[in-house]
């Protein structure tokens, strides 16, 4: 529901196109207020399962969700446009680093509370799921999992508050399922190494004070490395006209003989096991995040489906809408209880790499379905801005998509269960 928060000039009447009324209409559009009635589902009482801390955390961020992130989001992803305002507030909300020591700066907390984070916040929007993501698995863990301690002490605290923001390049132009054939490279120059290559599709690049960077060294070691903005050569340009994340900032990395200190390379890491350990961490949140966006969309058409009338009677009424709405909380309630349990496995060391898989395409795959039948329960009202479903079912295809497609997530399964593998 859209709240206009200003009054047209001049007194004039509410359709005047004169210069003044014009201008304030758009300022009127621009900060509409949203009401945000979402009522979190849990059919199975899954709540039980939660301690004290975790409802506490949760609560916390829905709450700011509630109050910074819904009554603006879609008036940026309209304009496609990153509300830069939100990494220093995720910064103070202790979004950033979850799982990472206090003593860093990071939150200390289990795994189920990581994950409820992630849910709270694409309930938002998976743009600002993303920019945590990046910011807490894909830049600050491997500073924790691989940095020195002078990388550690320099990096973290202040990525941890939001004072400087990350991004993660792995993905190449031309290697994107496949990162192990990266033509990105670095060659030994003494005390320094001379970076060449490039990066593509990189959530946060064009306003990121640090990159995670992969290449390979003179011996086809996959090394990884921090880089900092206004290091000659490296650049980052905006990747324009997507139509999904579009509150994300995209961009590419590029090097051009770009010398990189030796200090800034993570000592204990090497081979492809860096990076995607990284991609483990973000992978298990984006289980989570990816039910918070199916639950948003849920909650929007139910309550739609009880206010909306056609043929006299709540179109909720009719079988073929209580069979979408079904299958929603079906498949929500089992997401669910996957993730609660995988959470459980992380915070015991127990889970693998594979059962993260499972639990990225899962809850990707029924988040994305659930977007398309709520937007279809929403008729027309369900294409516009004035809803989340849309906004939500595009980003889906965004985060269906990175940090492993479906098929390679698959793939990872079926090799996983028979011993065989199919990329190789
Ligand atoms: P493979 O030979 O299977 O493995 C190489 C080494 O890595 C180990 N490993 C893992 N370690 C930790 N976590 C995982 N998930 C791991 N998967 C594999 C493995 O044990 C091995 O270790 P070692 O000691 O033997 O060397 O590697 P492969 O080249 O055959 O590739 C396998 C494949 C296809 C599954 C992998 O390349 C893959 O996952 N591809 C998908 C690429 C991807 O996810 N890219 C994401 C880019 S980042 C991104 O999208 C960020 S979006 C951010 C946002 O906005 O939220
Ligand atoms: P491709 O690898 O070219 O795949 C194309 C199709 O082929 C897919 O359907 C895929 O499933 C299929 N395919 C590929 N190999 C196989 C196979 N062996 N068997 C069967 N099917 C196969 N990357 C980063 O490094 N950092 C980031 O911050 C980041 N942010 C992103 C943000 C956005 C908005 C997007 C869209 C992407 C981002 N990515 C990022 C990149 C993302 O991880 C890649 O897009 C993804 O890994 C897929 O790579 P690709 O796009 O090159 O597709």
């Amino acid at each position: 529901m859209l709240i206009p928060v200003i009054l047209y000039a001049n007194n004039c009447k509410l359709h005047c196109l004169c210069h003044n009324c014009k201008i304030s209409k758009l300022k009127t559009e621009r900060m509409a207020v949203k009401t945000d009635l979402f009522q979190s589902p849990d059919y199975y009482l899954i709540d039980d399962l939660l301690n004290e801390e975790h409802k506490m955390v949760r609560e916390a961020v829905r709450n700011y969700v509630k109050k910074e992130i819904s009554p603006i989001i879609e008036d940026y992803a309209q304009r496609a446009e990153f509300p830069h305002q939100i990494v220093k507030q995720m910064g103070e909300l202790g979004v950033f680093g979850p799982t990472i020591p206090s003593e860093y700066g990071g939150g200390g907390l289990d795994y189920i509370s990581y994950g409820l984070m992630m849910q709270e916040l694409e309930r938002g929007d998976s743009g600002v799921r993303s920019t945590a993501s990046v910011q807490g698995s894909l830049v600050m863990h491997p500073i924790y999992a691989y940095g020195s301690g002078e990388q550690r002490k320099k990096y973290l605290p202040k990525l941890a508050s939001g004072e400087w923001l990350g991004c993660f390049g792995l993905t190449e132009p031309d290697h994107g399922s496949n990162p192990s054939g990266m033509l990105t490279n670095i060659k030994d120059a003494g005390d320094h190494v001379i970076l060449n290559g490039a990066k593509m599709w990189i959530s946060n690049a064009p306003y990121a004070h640090v990159a995670v960077v992969w290449a390979k060294d003179e011996q086809g070691n996959i090394r990884g490395m921090i880089l900092e903005r206004g290091m000659e050569g490296f650049t980052t340009p905006t990747t324009h006209g997507k139509w999904s994340l579009r509150a994300s900032a995209t961009g590419e990395l590029v090097f051009h003989d770009v010398k990189v200190p030796k200090e800034n390379i993570f000592p204990s890491i090497k081979g492809l096991k860096g990076p995607l350990g990284c991609l483990t961490k973000a992978r298990y949140g984006i289980a989570w995040g990816t039910l918070g966006a199916a639950m948003d969309c849920y909650d929007t058409a139910l309550r739609y489906s009880k206010e909306r009338v056609q043929f006299d009677r709540p179109i909720g009424g009719f079988q073929l809408q209580q069979k979408k709405l079904a299958e929603m909380i079906t498949e929500i309630t089992k997401g669910q209880l996957l993730v609660w349990r995988l959470g459980v496995l992380m915070n015991e060391g127990k889970a693998t790499p594979q059962q993260v898989s499972m639990a990225k395409r899962n809850s990707c795959e029924i988040a994305a379905n659930i977007a398309r039948d709520a937007r279809q329960m929403l008729g027309g009202m369900g294409i516009t801005g004035e809803y989340s479903i849309m906004r939500h079912m595009m980003n889906l295809e965004s985060v269906i998509t990175y940090e492993g497609t479906h098929d390679i997530h698959l793939l990872i399964t079926g090799m996983d269960v028979t011993g065989l593998n199919a990329f190789k």
